[in-house]
């Protein structure tokens, strides 16, 4: 009996340990609120006059603002699929649209479950394959409007209330992604918007810009609204909340580009108690660090090669950290729209003060939906062509890309002039190439071109041949 007795002990003293240091009562909740194909730049925070986001703004000033925060593909797969699984595209071979992760990748899911959280997700998915992405899926299958995020989301943190489980959920919105069909237009003048000096100002694009607008001020009220639901139920002092811009919009320059509107991300926080009201972070942070740091938060630990980014939760707690000096993008033509063959690879590296790009096919034109499809912005700005300077350059820059563009964004950061060629940069413009080649091989990517060729073979569902297969980490030096 004495034995007996012993060999329990000694099961519940393992049981015990095995336990997360934190306490269930102390860990944060995480609500994620993703917007879709939405530029930074739409947000009052980030500077924009014309549209309505009070709840972000809000959210802002109680709270953290990233200055910034990139992703690595401005697309929906990639840019989930390095959210979810902290991963770089590259290692998970998502560097197309529309594409799955390999079968050995793990993410949040697979972290956050052993520590006692209810991890979910409501909303748009494109990722897979599903047991890769174990996540709850909370909501019925279609079930995008606001209204059903709020009934979904109530529900879910009312069992977890109940169950006193901490929670990890990812609301993914559609609002953004074209076309544009959610909110009210009607409270935006199409004749009064301003048009950023990017854009070609035609009717068409003021049309669609105040359509979009009204899906951006819809993705604000739902952040408003899922506010309002854990204030109601006090789990709002417990949670980390963050709202995230996701990748730039469908018009030119911005979705499926490496341009600063395509890759800078929108990024507010906001966990009482930890992060210090209206601060901004300084740190360049990428999509990947993301998971390890709501694992961090939450009390876990992962292992050495688990993802390819770092822990900001010190930045969080208002430290100053330094992460990565530079981020990496990549963009492939592969599976999209008006363009599933072109072999037209873009990659790029970023510092806080410079950006380069590398088009490696520059010979060739590149073409999507958002640079010629019938009836877009771009398609309407051809009526401009020969009115300007301004204008030529603008609509050249629709299919035709130089084999370097290099853009200094204090004093360039729309990314207008290209300074590939000034000699007062050649030492920088030298030190980001051989960064960039450096790690392009590090990932398995010296040729961007072959590495396209073979997404295209295979559809870029599946990942296709990166030349160098095997475990890559971004912050490898
Ligand atoms: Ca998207």
């Amino acid at each position: 009996m004495v034995r007996v007795f012993h060999i329990l002990l000694t099961s519940l003293t393992i049981v015990a340990c095995l336990q997360p240091v934190i306490s269930a009562e102390k860990r944060p909740n995480i609500v994620f609120l993703l917007a879709d194909d939405m530029n930074r730049d739409s947000w009052g925070v980030y500077g924009n006059k014309d549209c309505k986001t009070p709840n972000i703004d809000r959210l802002a000033k109680e709270g953290l603002t990233f200055d910034w925060a990139y992703c690595s593909v401005a697309m929906c797969a990639p840019f989930r699929q390095e959210l979810y699984s902290g991963r770089s595209p590259w290692r998970t071979r998502t560097l197309a649209n529309h594409s799955k992760s390999t079968v050995d990748t793990k993410s949040i899911p697979h972290y956050l479950k052993p520590l006692g959280y209810r991890v979910a997700l409501a909303g748009k998915s494109h990722i897979g394959p599903p047991q890769v992405y174990p996540f709850e899926l909370l909501g019925k299958k279609g079930g995008h409007s606001n209204k059903d995020f709020v009934a979904s989301a109530s529900q879910f943190f009312d069992d977890c209330s109940k169950a006193g489980k901490p929670f990890c959920l990812f609301i993914a919105s559609h609002d953004g992604h074209a076309p544009f069909t959610t909110g009210d237009p009607s409270q935006y003048n199409k004749d009064d918007v301003s048009i950023p000096p990017y854009w070609l100002d035609t009717p068409v694009l003021r049309e669609k810009l105040v359509q979009y607008y009204a899906e951006v001020s819809n993705f604000d009220k739902l952040v408003g609204q899922i506010r309002a639901a854990l204030e109601q139920r006090s789990l709002w002092d417990n949670t980390l909340f963050v709202v995230c811009s996701e990748q730039g919009v469908q018009f030119p320059f911005a979705k499926w580009t490496c341009y600063d509107n395509a890759l800078h991300t929108g990024l507010v926080m906001s966990w009482p108690g930890v992060i210090k009201e209206g601060s901004h972070a300084d740190a360049l942070i990428s999509i990947a660090d993301m998971t390890p740091t709501f694992v961090d938060a939450a009390g876990g630990e992962l292992k050495a090669g688990d993802v390819d980014g770092k822990s900001f939760l010190k930045t969080l707690q208002g430290e100053q950290q330094v992460l990565h000096e530079y981020v990496y993008g990549a963009f492939t033509n592969c599976n999209i729209i008006n363009n599933r063959d072109r072999i037209f690879p873009i990659r790029s590296i970023r510092s806080k003060d410079f950006a380069l790009i590398y088009n490696p096919n520059h010979k060739k034109i590149t073409s999507n939906v958002t640079l010629d499809g019938k009836g877009s912005a771009a398609a309407s700005w051809q009526a401009l062509q020969g009115s300007s300077d301004r204008a030529d350059r603008l609509i050249r820059k629709l299919k035709h890309r130089p084999e370097f563009e290099f853009y200094h964004l204090a004093e360039d950061p729309y990314e207008l002039n290209n300074a590939i060629n000034q000699p007062k940069y050649e030492s920088i413009i030298a030190g980001m190439k051989k960064a960039l080649f450096e790690k392009l091989e590090a990932l398995g990517d010296p040729d961007p071109i072959a590495t396209e060729r073979s997404l295209v073979k295979v559809g870029g569902n599946k990942g296709g041949k990166i030349n160098h297969p095997g475990p890559i980490h971004l912050n490898q030096p």
